[in-house]
């Protein structure tokens, strides 16, 4: 894999700025800015096996599935609130959660979080039961869309506010450090929330102190209405742990095993006592930022040239008819899919709302 060329020298930018410059989508690795400073291993693409292969492609159309099923039902008006949906990311929660130890990893992210709760294992039926205000929720259905959550299972969020969760995850990397127990945080965020100032506080604390955790940029081009050539004077986003001595990788995010390679070098990294290191996986949303979002801000057109070329799933098909799958058992998973997604909402729908006594529980550990 070819090195990200050295930074060029910008001019400073002018106001109102100037068109941006085409930017490469190839992947890259933030060039040292030390020379001897160590650097991870440039990653490859994984192989894998056909059962990984069936395993990513069955996560992936769950994902989706389950996704184009909520946007139904909040169609309906069975799901209330915002809901921001995960099309189109697929590749990125499954590619690095399948590289995971699920008995000691932490993972945190921001309000959307539907697919990395699935792509964590956790049962679609809590998931949508939550989303549909249900009792049978993961968070008893007091959470909703974006505040989901699993102590068990080590899911931390689940969080509305931008940005929040790298300083959160950055906690729990410490707690894990600090009891020794050998987990690593996945700490996923927005090219939005990039930009966030706490962000880089947590940058600063996390190297310093060599915390066990992977920050992951999860750069769908866009916050809310905003592109983010728009919006981030360095659109390079992996290069953004530079001042702080955290290398970063680019990573074609629409690639579930680019993904996974790039997981393989980032927990090795980690788990080696290095410290943080940053991950951008270069990915898209097709539906709006949340349910009611018009889209004004970009062309049908190009939400149908991404899908066209680059979607993750028709790309996982490609694979797997390389590795002798017939088109008739790929069809065959996506029927057991949607069956499980439709179970999914059945359960939700027939589950009756928390009793009015919830309203005051689970609001505040302690007891008044
Ligand atoms: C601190 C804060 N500022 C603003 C908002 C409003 N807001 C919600 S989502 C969002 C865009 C974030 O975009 P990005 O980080 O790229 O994540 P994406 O929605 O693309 O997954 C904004 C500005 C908020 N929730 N919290
Ligand atoms: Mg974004």
């Amino acid at each position: 894999m070819a090195k990200a060329p050295a930074s060029p020298k910008r001019a400073p930018r002018k106001s109102p700025a100037k068109k941006p410059p085409a930017k490469s989508a190839a992947r890259k690795s933030a060039a040292p800015a030390a020379p001897n400073r160590e650097r991870p291993a440039e990653p490859d693409r994984y192989t894998a096996s056909k059962d990984e292969l069936l395993e990513y492609y069955r996560q992936m159309l769950l994902i989706r599935r389950f996704e184009e099923k909520a946007g139904q039902l909040y169609g309906l008006g069975l799901i209330g609130g915002f809901c921001h949906l995960y099309i189109g990311q697929e590749a990125v929660a499954v590619g690095l959660q399948s590289a995971l130890d699920n008995d000691k990893d932490s993972v945190i992210t921001g309000y959307r979080d539907h697919g990395h709760m699935l792509a964590y294992g956790l049962d679609p039926k809590v998931i949508m039961a939550e989303l549909t205000g249900r009792a049978a929720g993961i968070a008893q259905g007091k959470g909703g869309s974006m505040h989901m959550f699993s102590v068990e299972k080590r899911f931390y969020g689940g969080h509305g506010i931008v940005g929040a969760q790298v300083p959160l995850g950055s906690g729990l990397a410490f707690a894990h450090k600090y009891r020794g127990d050998g987990g690593v945080c996945l700490a996923y965020f927005g090219d939005g929330a990039a930009n966030q100032g706490q962000v880089y506080e947590a940058f600063n604390m996390a190297e310093l102190w060599k915390l066990p955790i992977i920050f992951v940029i999860e750069n769908n081009q866009y916050a809310m209405g905003t592109s983010v050539n728009r919006s981030s004077a360095e659109d390079q986003l992996y290069r953004r742990g530079e001042s702080f001595r955290i290398p970063g990788l680019q990573i074609n995010g629409m690639d579930v095993l680019e993904v996974r390679g790039a997981a393989e070098v980032a927990l090795d990294w980690v788990r080696s006592g290095k410290g943080p290191i940053l991950l951008e996986l270069k990915t898209y949303r097709y539906r709006g930022h949340s349910m009611s979002d018009p889209a004004k801000y970009r062309s049908r057109e190009e939400v149908q040239s991404v899908r066209e070329k680059s979607d993750p799933i028709e790309a996982i098909k490609k694979e797997l008819e390389a590795a002798g799958v017939s088109a008739e058992d790929m069809k065959a998973t996506d029927k057991e899919i949607k069956a499980i997604v439709a179970e999914a909402a059945d359960f939700a729908e027939s589950s009756p709302e928390p009793h009015p006594d919830e309203l005051y529980t689970d609001v505040l550990v302690e007891q008044y």
